[in-house]
């Protein structure tokens, strides 16, 4: 619950945002396996930054316990739905790409901040 990992980020802001971002893998791979195209952040949040602002604001207030049980049951969803995909469209290149930029490739940005502040912390 403490501040500081990243910046302002506790554990529990970046539970909250790595999982913000599950969520819009959930939204966007069904439409890109559909061939459509998901909007782009800058016309619907006005961008990035302000997308991410606006997903942990809006979580502020969930006890930890909550955002821990979508972490994990968000997180299942994307496992199942990455294995009810057919290999041959998993392997397509713009949802290869979105699935990468949305979960396995975001996750190890973070993990590392949160080692890095375990360490720190440590030492005292
Ligand atoms: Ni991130």
């Amino acid at each position: 619950m403490e501040s500081g990992v990243t910046k302002a980020w506790s554990v529990r802001v970046i539970l909250v945002h790595v999982t913000s971002w599950e969520q819009e893998t959930l939204k966007h791979l069904p439409l890109i396996l559909k061939g459509g195209r998901p909007s782009l952040y800058s016309a619907t949040y006005a961008g990035i930054n302000a997308f991410n602002a606006q997903m942990t604001a809006r979580k502020t207030h969930l006890p930890l316990s909550e955002v821990r049980r979508e972490q994990s049951s968000t997180h299942s969803q994307v496992i199942a739905f990455i294995e009810s995909t057919p290999q041959d469209k998993v392997g397509g290149t713009r949802f290869h790409r979105r699935l990468r930029l949305d979960t396995y490739g975001h996750y190890p940005k973070h993990t590392e901040a949160i080692r890095i502040w375990r360490v720190r912390r440590s030492l005292g």
